[in-house]
């Protein structure tokens, strides 16, 4: 492997990029019109154009992507996450130009993206599921006796896509059928299938995933958990490694049954096996991403593994170079998900250009970016800007460091989430590791704006920007966008 055409924008072009580098392997970027000048095409060797705006005739176009990679002259493609990261049939079009993919081949894929195949096959490998029906008896009937015998509450959720589309709680026998149709409709919709499974409904869960990494050889390891209970609309916005919720004991056995998962889906390459732990102490199989994760620089931090490196070794036919038994994990790892939405006005998408961004530093703070001072914000992709991650010898240092980074972090121009982060790390339950999934409902209503005082960080940020050129004088001819316009959701004076 020579040169890896990195099939991805943002903040995990740039991560895959760093670590070609320093493997001394060549990296091309590619772009879409809305992304000429983007910090990915920039710390890549080269960047080739490959469509418009958007997605699906740029980033999610399996011919631009291969056309690139050829007029790059790639031998290999890294896919990110998102976009065509968990496709089987873009891995398979990938190996079948003679390039290697770096994730799992596309068999894999498709076997992990069927909820009712993989409940089967979790199941049969003695990894627990929550109980429930995941049967080819697809008839109304059989699906309300199913559920009945299940017990209520019930959750129906299509088999093929995530995200929890489609997803609909059950709380009682009469508003079955009609949830049902619902369902139905949405998954026939979003994914051209309308197949269901039924769980019983677990109460506030907290979400457990487990880091897996496979080689050809049929090596298989664990890299420990990640905790991400901290969500908003099934999108994650807090991780941490450790789990605060898990004693040992515990922990060994959600790893060994990541692992025995992985086993089990003949698996290759690095991927997270996703758990629900119930508060009785219960965990059950969720669902397995075939793919890096967003999150997984928490994981890198306590274990001092780089896990795109891990990938590119495997993906290249060598052994995994990680023993299972010697893998420690040191100290704790938080990561704070900073995007470009309005927290407290429904998550709204603030689109833009960063007119000022000053990344955190100090001991045991990493910041993976996207975005860089004049980046613009597009409303035709994902909002995430950029990850804060801080490692600390304990939780509680790890939270002081993220409490100390994210008042020094300055994204101006765009309104962001960074007071909402700030409010999450201030937040009792959250420093007692009391977490679940409906802990932003609970805690941190949208409805009521949490005011954190301004980062301190602004106060730099506006100095500077009063140094600034004036407005006729940046040579576009255009007027320098208001830099006082929008400072991340705050007034001066
Ligand atoms: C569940 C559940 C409770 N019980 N399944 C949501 C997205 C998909 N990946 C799985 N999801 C859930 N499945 C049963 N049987 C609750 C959720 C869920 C959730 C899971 C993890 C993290 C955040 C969540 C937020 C809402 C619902």
């Amino acid at each position: 492997m020579k040169k890896v055409l990195i099939a991805n924008r943002g903040e995990i072009a740039v991560r895959v990029a760093r670590t070609c580098r320093v493997m001394g392997l060549a990296t091309a970027a590619v772009y879409s019109e809305a992304d000429a000048g983007a910090l990915h095409t920039r710390v890549a060797d080269e960047a080739l154009p490959i469509g418009p705006a958007e997605a699906a005739r740029s980033y999610l176009s399996i011919d631009a992507i291969l056309d690139a990679a050829r007029r790059a002259g790639a031998d290999a493609v890294h896919p990110g996450y998102g976009f065509l990261s968990q496709n089987g049939d873009f891995a398979d079009a990938v190996a079948r130009a003679g390039l290697t993919f770096i994730g799992p081949p596309g068999d894999v894929h498709r076997r992990m993206g069927d909820k009712k195949g993989a409940r089967r096959l979790m199941a049969a490998a003695g990894v627990p599921v929550v109980p429930g029906y995941d049967g080819d008896d697809q008839t109304d009937d059989v699906l309300a006796r199913e559920a009945a015998r299940i017990g209520w509450p019930v959750m129906i959720k299509p088999s093929r896509g995530g995200g929890g589309k489609g997803m609909r709680v059950v709380r009682a026998e009469k508003e079955f059928r009609p949830a049902l149709a619902g369902s139905r409709r949405e998954a026939r919709s979003a994914f051209g299938d309308d197949v269901v499974v039924l769980e019983k409904f677990v109460e506030r869960p907290r979400h457990i995933e487990v880091q897996v990494l496979a080689d050809t050889m049929g090596h298989v390891a664990h890299l420990l958990e990640r905790e991400c209970s901290i969500q908003r609309r099934h999108q994650k916005v807090v991780e941490e490694t450790p789990s605060p919720a898990l004693g040992e004991d515990q922990r060994r056995r959600v790893c060994a049954a990541g692992v025995a998962a992985a086993r089990a889906a003949s698996y290759v390459n690095a991927g997270t096996v996703e758990f629900l732990l119930d508060p009785s102490g219960a965990f059950y199989f969720l669902e397995m991403n075939t793919r890096l994760q967003v999150e997984h620089p928490v994981t890198e931090c306590v274990t001092g593994l780089d896990l795109v490196r891990l990938q590119i070794e495997v993906a290249a036919g060598r052994p995994l170079s990680i023993a299972p038994d010697a893998i420690v994990a040191r100290g704790h790892a938080l990561e704070c998900r900073l995007s470009a939405e309005d927290p407290w006005n429904g998550d709204l998408p603030s689109p833009g250009r960063i007119l000022h961004c000053v990344p955190p530093d100090g001991p045991g703070v990493r910041f993976d970016g996207g975005i860089a001072t004049g980046s613009e914000v597009s409303v035709h992709y994902d909002p995430l800007l950029a990850k804060v991650i801080t490692w600390g010898a304990s939780r509680e240092e790890s939270i002081e460091r993220m409490a100390e980074a994210l008042r020094r972090t300055v994204v101006l121009g765009v309104v962001t989430n960074l007071d909402r982060l700030q409010a999450i790390v201030a937040h009792p339950a959250f420093r007692r590791g009391d977490l679940h999934t409906g802990f932003l409902e609970e805690h941190l209503s949208a409805l009521e704006r949490v005011p954190c005082p301004p980062a301190e960080g602004l106060a730099a940020a506006v100095l500077a920007l009063r140094r600034q050129p004036a407005a006729s004088a940046n040579g576009t001819g255009r007027p320098v966008p208001d830099p006082w316009a929008n400072l991340g959701g705050w007034r001066l004076g």
